[in-house]
């Protein structure tokens, strides 16, 4: 053990990931979850109380029965009035939400909870269910590790005394699956909903098509999946969500309170489209499918009438499927894409996907052209200089922070590594900590950021256990980045926390990445 421990590594504090913007040690107050232990619930807060009952049931062999207050022993979780909770007056402020423009996206207050424990109960209280969700992330990372078990383990069930106020710094906290490069199955996707809502991530962006292969069914362009789905990096068989899987996605990560972000990558990363349908190419020649990994060279073509009809088509089916108020329209890397036939068809993707009621959001590349209100910019750069990102923060853009060399989960940790690309870098898990998302691009400051955004791209992961070894440690930290307010970030807390995290992710059979720069203790017993 080394000697700058910090209170996590002592016991004094439990080891909470995010980090909470309050946390005390309340002596004599703990909870010993037993045989008559009940989960009391608000009107409105039963979807909560019978996921978190999901949660505890299996591992504790309890009953664990949902019932309306007034609480019994056990767990209560209670929906205050907005801005009425204690924690939210009291202890946290009252700054106010950054809102989404031109959406219904989530405030941070909508986020916030207190979580108290008296001895017989532990309290949950916030302003929506979204809160109370949040809480019960913390509430399930206050208990041992085994409660992870889906089968019965040891107790004592034991519940820390202490007193938490929480809430988010950032209203956007994202993840990205690349689905494209490599065809996921819906039980995989399901696997890292859950991993990200452990960590109160409150956004899944599913890059959805790319060179490589279409991956979302649209039942007015049906040859996208029946053939632009049959490739993938390597030379794979690829695969495609039907529109019923996809809505079964998008439901599965709104009982987490997650919102999915679904990406149609235009002009470039369009070789998929373009090889199922030749009457979208410049030339109306058809071309092959994509298996490799060099990107840059497929573009849609400004001038033909058809790429509207398949825009407005596309778009508007996937606005239909999706509840979300974003629908990301890509804008990467159009490298043989002309500077009028890329703005040509920014203007027009951004004006279609306004019309079906979203707010776009495009990768940083978008800054360059025209940009109506709304629109959302992802930072993707590896340079700290970005002058057209800078300047539509300036004019109102959102911007959502990813940078490549400190947010990029498909980055190798180092050399070496089995796993993982290193254009942008190696990233080790205190790197992907040491910075800051406002004013990492010096003029784009805390009211610009939407949020933080970690990016895994699929061009050399395959299965879930390579998703896993790559998202951790890394996703929990980038997580914490954008939860946690800056002052309260500590690496060799979070490096002790990290370490205490190992138990819960083994299991959980997550095949984590045992980062030198953590000292993980000897590996749990699965469940
Ligand atoms: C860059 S990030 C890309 C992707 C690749 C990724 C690999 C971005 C907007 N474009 O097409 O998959 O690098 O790390």
């Amino acid at each position: 053990m080394d000697d700058a421990r910090s209170p996590e590594t002592r016991g004094v504090l439990p080891a909470v990931i995010p980090v909470p913007v309050g946390m005390a040690a309340v002596a004599g107050t703990e909870v010993t979850l037993g045989a008559g232990a009940v989960i009391a619930a608000d009107p409105g807060a039963d979807g909560v109380a019978e996921y978190l009952a999901g949660l505890l049931r299996p591992a504790t062999g309890l009953p664990f029965p949902v019932s309306t207050t007034p609480p019994g022993p056990g767990i209560a979780l209670r929906l205050v009035a907005a801005g009425g909770a204690e924690a939210q007056s009291r202890s946290l402020g009252a700054q106010a939400a950054p809102m989404v423009t031109g959406g219904v996206g989530p405030t941070v207050e909508g986020e916030a909870y207190e979580l108290v424990t008296d001895g017989s109960v532990v309290t949950i209280s916030a302003a929506t269910p979204a809160g109370l969700f949040r809480g019960v992330q913390t509430l399930r990372q206050l208990l041992p590790a085994t409660v992870e078990r889906r089968s019965p383990g040891e107790g004592p069930w034991t519940v820390p005394g202490v007193r938490i106020v929480d809430r988010p710094r950032f209203a956007y906290r994202g993840v990205m699956l690349d689905v494209a490069r490599h065809f996921f199955p819906v039980a995989t996707v399901e696997r890292f909903i859950d991993q990200a809502a452990l960590y109160k991530v409150n956004h899944l962006h599913l890059h959805l098509t790319d060179d490589q292969g279409w991956r979302l069914e649209i039942a007015s362009w049906p040859r996208l999946t029946s053939y632009g789905a049959g490739s993938e990096v390597g030379g794979g068989p690829g695969g495609f969500y039907t529109q019923d899987e996809y809505r079964h996605l998008v439901e599965y990560a709104a009982a987490r309170f997650i919102t999915v972000v679904p990406e149609i990558d235009l002009p470039g990363h369009t070789n998929a489209a373009l090889a199922a349908y030749p009457e979208l190419t410049r030339d109306g020649v058809a071309v092959p499918r994509y298996t490799g990994i060099e990107v840059g060279f497929s573009s849609l073509a400004a001038d033909n009438p058809r790429t509207y009809r398949f825009l407005e088509d596309v778009f508007g089916e996937v606005a239909a499927l999706t509840p979300g108020p974003y629908l990301h329209l890509g804008g990467d890397e159009a490298k043989n894409t002309s500077r009028g036939e890329y703005d040509t068809m920014l203007a027009r993707a951004q004006q279609i996907v306004r019309g079906y009621g979203k707010t776009p959001i495009g990768w940083h590349e978008i800054a360059e052209g025209p940009l109506d209100p709304p629109t959302v910019v992802q930072f993707w750069g590896t340079s700290r200089e970005a002058p057209e990102v800078v300047a539509a923060a300036g004019r109102g853009h959102r911007v959502i922070m990813s940078p490549a060399s400190l947010t990029y989960l498909d980055m190798q940790y180092v050399p070496g590594d089995r796993l993982g690309l290193n254009w942008a870098g190696f990233i080790e898990v205190d790197d992907a900590y040491g910075w800051d998302p406002a004013g990492h691009l010096p003029g784009v400051t805390e009211e610009h950021v939407l949020g933080v955004e970690s990016p895994l791209w699929s061009e050399t992961a395959t299965t879930g256990a390579d998703l896993d070894e790559l998202a951790f440690p890394r996703l929990p930290v980038l997580a914490e980045v954008g939860w946690s307010p800056r002052d309260a970030r500590d690496w060799a807390s979070l490096r002790a926390r990290l370490a205490a995290h190992g138990p819960r992710w083994d299991t959980l059979g997550i095949a984590y990445y045992r980062s030198e720069r953590v000292a993980w203790p000897v590996a749990a017993d699965a469940g």
